[in-house]
């Protein structure tokens, strides 16, 4: 029997993103209502327990892994097969909102508890899982719990990360969180098929009218931590032809990337997100200044020659000014494209559901990306009202939280294999 007419229960949906968005929650003078969960702080910690206790409520198996990635499984009729995986992450920016992650990973419950409601079973197992870091805002490299998960980074190296802001170790954190997991990652199975719903956290299917996003791929990453040492000296005495000033240096970086971007155009973007003067005095000329610099385009090759321009920018300002500059990767992932079968079954499942859609890149990085590398994988975007996302105004409607929940539970019965039973 097909279950091409099952339907989510939107409102239950709806009810746990209300429930999670209040887990760090942070309201904004207007009425924004948004989250603060950066990655293994409590209030991470408060998040991942209540999604817990949802998976332990919809008697799933549940792993947690030696990185805090968790697993919830529910069982398919042939034990065998891999199971299809639905994930994201709960973690949060500083500034969050309550859809960037929550809704993957709360949808991914929602297609279970639907087919739980409906006695759906399925061939291969189906898993939902949130991922550790993904923002990538406390520690990085961003969508680190995935990227151990497939084999992309050690263990080891992971657990050694140190947060930018307190220098806190990432598996000290996870352990005082409780979240440091028994099972060894990366995972022994590559799951048959992941897919993944997201917020689209831009302006592009709002403006263009389109409700679901078939997302074509990942654009690249780049992340680059810069220290710039000069010499601290009095603001009143010091001239200003004997300065070698870590200030000045940091402004024309923030206003050399962004001329890199205008430049290249295209999708190539920059962004300086993080700026710290020591020893951040009205009166003294800084000593030194730390930023970080985020430069992402689809083209493998243009975001190279965005990167050697940045350097060259680098050498130039170091010379003028008199200052050494150290530059540290923080995070470097190459566009990822999806399997062209994944791209067809989001596009194909959208429509049949009665839903408009369209082809896009993501300019964010997501779990998915990581995916990529062991299994087919999926993503579905939903529109970002006013494209704000990494903002606590984010907000996406109910209606379009439905219709992209809805297009996961179909492309999950497609990749799963539903068996016929009856649906009440
Ligand atoms: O930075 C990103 O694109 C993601 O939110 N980690
Ligand atoms: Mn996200
Ligand atoms: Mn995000």
């Amino acid at each position: 029997m097909s279950h091409a007419t099952l339907r989510i229960d939107g409102d239950r949906l709806w009810a746990r993103l209300e429930a999670l968005g209040e887990v760090g929650a942070v309201h904004g003078a207007a009425g924004e209502r948004g989250c603060a969960r950066l990655a293994l702080t409590d209030a991470d910690r408060e998040g991942r327990d209540l999604v817990l206790s949802w998976m332990h409520d919809l008697g799933l198996s549940v792993v947690v892994d030696a990185v805090g990635n968790v697993v919830g499984t529910r069982a398919g009729t042939n034990p065998q097969a891999a199971a299809v995986m639905v994930g994201s992450h709960i973690d949060t920016v500083r500034t969050g909102g309550r859809f960037d992650g929550n809704l993957g990973v709360l949808g991914g419950l929602e297609v279970i508890e639907t087919l739980e409601q409906h006695g759906v079973a399925t061939v291969h197992p189906i898993s939902v899982a949130y991922f550790t870091n993904e923002e990538g805002a406390r520690f990085q490299p961003d969508m680190l719990g995935s990227l151990v998960y497939v084999g992309g980074m050690a263990v080891e190296a992971a657990l050694d990360v140190r947060a930018a802001d307190d220098g806190a170790r990432l598996g000290d954190e996870l352990a005082r969180i409780g979240y440091a997991g028994p099972t060894p990652c990366p995972t022994a199975t590559a799951p048959h098929a992941y897919f993944e719903l997201h917020i689209e956290q831009g302006p592009v299917l709002e403006d263009q009218g389109f409700t679901i996003g078939a997302v074509t791929g990942v654009q690249g990453i780049s992340w680059t931590e810069v220290t710039v040492t000069g010499q601290s000296a009095h603001a009143g005495t010091t001239p200003m032809r004997l300065r070698h000033d870590p200030g000045f240096v940091a402004a024309a970086i923030t206003t050399g990337v962004r001329a890199i971007a205008t430049a290249m155009a295209g999708t190539q973007v920059a962004t300086v997100g993080r700026c710290e003067f020591h020893p951040n005095l009205v009166n003294v000329v800084p000593a030194t200044v730390t930023l970080t610099v985020d430069l992402r385009n689809t083209d493998e090759g243009l975001l190279q020659q965005a990167e050697e321009v940045f350097a060259a920018l680098c050498e130039q300002l170091a010379g003028e000014e008199g200052v050494t500059i150290a530059r540290r990767t923080l995070a470097r992932f190459q566009p990822v494209e999806f399997d062209e079968s994944m791209i067809g079954l989001v596009e194909s499942t959208a429509r049949a559901l009665g839903h408009t859609t369209m082809r896009m890149p993501s300019g964010a990085g997501h779990d998915a990306q990581m995916l990529a590398r062991v299994c087919p994988t999926g993503m579905i975007f939903v529109p970002s009202v006013d494209g704000l996302s990494h903002n606590i105004a984010e907000y996406t409607t109910p209606a379009d939280v439905v219709a992209g929940a809805d297009v996961l539970l179909q492309v999950v019965l497609a990749a799963a294999g539903a068996h016929s039973a009856a649906v009440h």
